[in-house]
């Protein structure tokens, strides 16, 4: 889905676009795309991918919670074959999408940052937490740039009180991955989200990049505002009912 968006918005700005997904994409409309099927977890077919291209948009992958077989191909295997990739063809930089479920057993009450370590919330966030760590090798080790988006809540609007805190807006999004390609930097942690009034995220890493948002989640307050669960651990950490499905016992052994 953000892939999508970032089509629509970047089509036109560079010499080439090679697009990417497990499944159908609609056709390139120009020279200046390509769009190529491929499975994260298939090497040689990752490896050529990355071949002739400057910079690496990784929002591929399992994009939510799932057992350990898919996470394991798709965000596990599917982040070596593209890190390996793009150290094999001379790739600059590598953007990650990488969540908010990294640092999802935060509470809501912490203001974390750039320099906080992952507290993954579930199977998906660890794998999260893998792609920072594995681009940080790249980066340090063989100088692949990495740049990782701790990605709130990017949809058309907030759906829930929680997403007033971790909203980002297209455009927001789309601003962040423009900073991405163009800043310099050897390996950072940013927030994707927007400049919102609720925020849990210190996000002064990206703003000193140059991210500079332009919405800001409050414009939703009264359509969401109260729309909460009624599930006290949902509630409690940032990462909401990705921390609270399969928990058992008490949040009094996660450190405050
Ligand atoms: C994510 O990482 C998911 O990809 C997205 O679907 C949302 O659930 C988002 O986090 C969120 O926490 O709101």
């Amino acid at each position: 889905n953000l892939g999508r968006q970032l089509r629509e918005r970047l089509r036109g700005q560079y010499d080439l676009i090679r697009l990417s997904d497990i499944g159908t994409m609609a056709p390139p409309r120009d020279d200046r795309e390509e769009a190529i099927v491929c499975d994260l977890g298939d090497a040689a077919a990752v490896h050529k991918l990355c071949e002739g291209i400057d910079a690496i948009v990784h929002l591929g992958g399992q994009a939510t919670e799932a057992e350990w077989k898919i996470v394991h191909n798709a965000n596990i295997l599917g982040a070596i074959n593209l890190w390996e990739g793009a150290r094999l063809a001379g790739v600059d930089r590598v953007l990650f999408a990488s969540s908010n479920h990294a640092v999802g057993m935060w509470r809501r009450t912490d203001k974390i940052d750039h320099d906080t370590p992952p507290r993954p919330d579930g199977r998906y966030g660890l794998s999260k937490a893998f792609g920072e760590d594995i681009a940080k090798l790249y980066a340090y080790k063989w100088g692949v740039r990495g740049y990782m988006m701790r990605i709130g809540s990017c949809f058309i609007e907030p759906a829930d009180q929680r997403q007033l805190a971790s909203w980002m807006s297209f455009e927001d999004f789309t601003k962040l991955v423009t900073t991405g390609l163009t800043a310099d930097y050897t390996y950072e942690i940013v927030y994707g989200i927007s400049r919102n009034d609720r925020a849990w995220y210190d996000n002064a890493n990206a703003y000193r990049l140059g991210y500079d948002p332009q919405d800001n989640g409050e414009t939703f307050k009264d359509k969401v505002l109260g729309k909460v669960t009624n599930d006290p651990i949902a509630e409690e950490f940032q990462g909401g009912t990705f921390v609270s499905a399969e928990f058992v016992g008490s949040t009094s052994r996660v450190p405050k």
